[in-house]
Order: C-alpha cells, then structure tokens, then sequence
C-alpha cells in the first residue's frame, strides 16, 4: 500500500502534507448515498488528494438506501469505502468515523493532531487539548448530536404524515411534545456547546481542534451542516459556528468534492434533504 508523503511539522499536529499523496496501488471506491454521511469521506478524499472511484446510489421513496447496498456491506448504510491495496484481499470499511482513521492512518497523518506533550509520550493525563478534543469528537458526532437530528426528522415525518383531520390534532400533539421535550432543550444544549468549543479553540484556531483542520473536522461537518441548513440555528445565536462552515466550504477540498459529485450525478449537489 503507498504511503502519504509528509514533512513539515504544524503546530499541535505529527505532521503536514507535502504536495500530493499518491495511492497509484491501492483502489479505492466509495459507496456514496445522496444526502448522506458519504459527504464527510467524498471531502476527506479531496483533502488527502486520492484518486478514488465513486459508486453513487439514491435514496428510495421512503428515504431508505437502495438495496443494492447491502450487496456492498451487510448494514447497507453509506458511507461505505473499498479498499484494494496489490496482493490483499479488498477490505470493505463501514462506519464514517472507522473510515476516517483508516484513511488519516495510511493517507493522512497530518490530520491527525499530537496526542503527547513534548518529553511525556505514553504519560497518563499528557495528552494535548487538540488531542483530546480530536477524540471527543471522532465519538461525539455520531454518539450524540447526530441523534437529535435523527429525532428532528422523525418529528417532521410525524407532521407530516398523510393522517384524517381528526387524528391530526393528536399526532400534532406529540409531535410538538417530543419537539419541546427533548428535541429543543438538546440542539441549544449542543450547539450551544459546539459554539462554545469554536470560541475557545486551542491557539485562537478556527477549527475544533486548534489552528488546523483534523478528521474531527471531517466527522462534524455533517451534524454541522444538516444542523443549519435544517434546523435554522441562525447565526446571530451561532456566529462561531457559522464562520466555521462558511470556512469549510471554501476550502478547495471541499469545493472539489461538490463539484466531482455534481458533476457525476448532473444534478446540483445538498448535503440533506431539506
Ligand atoms: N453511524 C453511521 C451511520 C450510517 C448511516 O446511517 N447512513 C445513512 C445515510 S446518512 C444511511 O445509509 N441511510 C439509509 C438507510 O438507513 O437505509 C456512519 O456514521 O457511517
């Protein structure tokens, strides 16, 4: 399997990148779902300057994957990454944030911050912000926030069901209860918190993690995005976080994984339904 090429050294990360990665041995696909998670692995691939091949796949009517999918990896979700490195067996990788270390391990170190202080390599309590942080967040994504934005949908579909009228006033009724109950008090519990992480970023950086983009970045780039374009956070309340996004999308990784994607589906490109 080729290997990424870094050198110079960024502050707070092992290393950075050196012009191009190559990965002229190893084949790699990505299953991409439209308005997914696959979004988060189409940019990192564009970040790590890889040549890889897209399989795309639509939604169906019901908002479920295709079933084609499944063909693919048993849970039939996407993002799904194929790997074929010269003489192994090709490895199938699920899952957005095993995906993410997978490739930063072999492609990308550089995003991937230092996880000792200087001279305390292996010390408990050593570990640096950006590192800890880095970690929080390759599990907080898919562990927490993702599931308000999941229970945001179920209560949009509740409204929206085709109902009698005179059911309605009763599937209104709990939908606006999970609403106020649990969905409200935990986006502003955690966006609020997400905002707060941006403000106090280590070194005044603009990323979650510090001055430097990481695979965290790439992890939260999703709730991130499905959060505004959705839920309307407004950035009045949210100012960090929307310069934050604005930042990612002019990023020349970012722009190229639009436009790879619109230019495959013909179609132009947005991360969720909304
Ligand atoms: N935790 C997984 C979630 C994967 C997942 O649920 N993907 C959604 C797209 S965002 C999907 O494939 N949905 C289609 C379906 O459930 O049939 C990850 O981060 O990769």
């Amino acid at each position: 399997m080729s290997t990424e090429s870094t050198t110079a050294t960024h502050p707070g990360l092992e290393t950075g990148p050196s012009g191009m990665s190559t990965n002229s041995n190893v084949k790699i696909t990505l299953h991409w779902l439209d308005k997914s998670r696959a979004h988060r692995i189409l940019w990192l691939l564009e970040e790590l300057k890889l040549d890889y091949e897209l399989k795309i796949y639509k939604r169906q009517k019901n908002m479920l994957a295709p079933p084609e999918l499944k063909n693919v990896h048993p849970l039939g979700k996407s993002p799904v990454v194929e790997i074929q490195a010269l003489n192994t067996k090709p490895l199938i990788l699920a899952e957005s944030g095993a995906i993410i270390e997978y490739l930063t391990e072999h492609f990308g170190k550089w995003l991937v911050p230092k996880r000792y202080q200087d001279g305390k390599e292996s010390k408990v309590g050593a570990e640096t912000e950006e590192w800890l942080r880095y970690r929080f967040f390759m599990h907080y994504g898919e562990g927490s926030v993702m599931i308000y934005l999941i229970v945001f949908l179920i209560v949009r579909n509740i409204r929206n069901a085709p109902v009698p009228f005179f059911i309605r006033p009763i599937t209104n009724g709990i939908a606006n209860k999970i609403s106020s109950n649990f969905v409200e008090p935990n986006v502003n519990t955690h966006f609020g918190y997400i905002e707060k992480q941006l403000e106090t970023s280590p070194n005044g950086g603009d990323f979650l993690c510090g001055k430097e983009l990481t695979g965290a970045d790439i992890l939260m780039i999703f709730p991130v995005e499905a959060a505004r374009l959705r839920l309307k956070l407004g950035e009045e309340k949210y100012p960090k976080l929307y310069a934050y996004s604005d930042k990612i999308r002019e990023r020349e990784a970012y722009k190229r994984a639009v436009k790879r994607i619109e230019d495959e589906t013909g179609e132009p490109y947005e991360i969720v339904q909304n």
